[in-house]
């Protein structure tokens, strides 16, 4: 299996299913500036959105989008990251991955692209809506889905790291905080992080 990435970018959150999964993958730099993998050859002709990530499977079939990426990932060892198709627990970490991806990583969006301040504002009293209801959530259970981590602590970790960058003050949340540094010390989580910026 190959992972196409950019560092810290989204595709952080596969990664580190892959590493907590230990599912051996080659790992693919994307530059996202001009969209050319590191051969020079055009990122494209991988995957026609031109964002990551994207999985290339061994017969070369190629998936995209972080929160199937995130489920095929986790059906590779049944029952680790993600409860089994079927179960009701299953639809509740759908709707966790599906809230991740449209209510808070799509909603960072404007940040990376120096919004005006009323732009700003905006976009920051919308997340602040979106952490409130995390908050309540980790404040009666350790992880996002529960009592186990699971494929939407990968996504939620990956985007929520983007807040200092981004200057978005959390420090309203401290079970998102605490959430955070808690994540942030899983070997495989490490060990991920460590992999895209070249220091394993
Ligand atoms: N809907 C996509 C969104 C992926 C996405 O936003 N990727 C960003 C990085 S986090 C990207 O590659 N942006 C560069 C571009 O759009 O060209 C998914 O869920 O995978």
């Amino acid at each position: 299996m190959k992972l196409y990435y950019s560092p810290g970018a989204c595709s952080l959150a596969p990664h580190i299913a892959l590493a907590e999964a230990g599912i051996p993958a080659d790992i693919v730099r994307v530059d996202l500036r001009t969209h050319k993998l590191p051969d020079g050859s055009d990122y494209h002709k991988v995957n026609p959105k031109g964002y990551v990530p994207a999985v290339q499977l061994e017969d070369g079939t190629v998936l995209t989008e972080v929160s199937i990426l995130l489920q095929y990932i986790a059906d590779r060892k049944p029952g680790s990251l993600a409860p089994a198709f079927g179960n009701l627990e299953r639809y509740k970490l759908m709707e966790w991955l599906n809230f991740v991806a449209t209510e808070i990583h799509k909603t960072y969006g404007p940040l990376w692209h120096q919004p005006s301040d009323e732009v700003r504002a905006s976009v920051i009293a919308r997340l602040g809506k979106r952490y409130a209801i995390v908050e309540a959530q980790l404040a009666k259970h350790p992880f996002l889905a529960g009592s186990a981590f699971t494929i939407a602590d990968a996504y939620l970790f990956t985007v929520t790291r983007w807040a200092s960058m981004l200057k978005v003050d959390l420090s309203a949340f401290p079970h998102v905080a605490a959430y955070m540094k808690r994540i942030d010390e899983r070997p495989a989580v490490k060990a991920a992080i460590a992999a895209e910026h070249g220091t394993k």
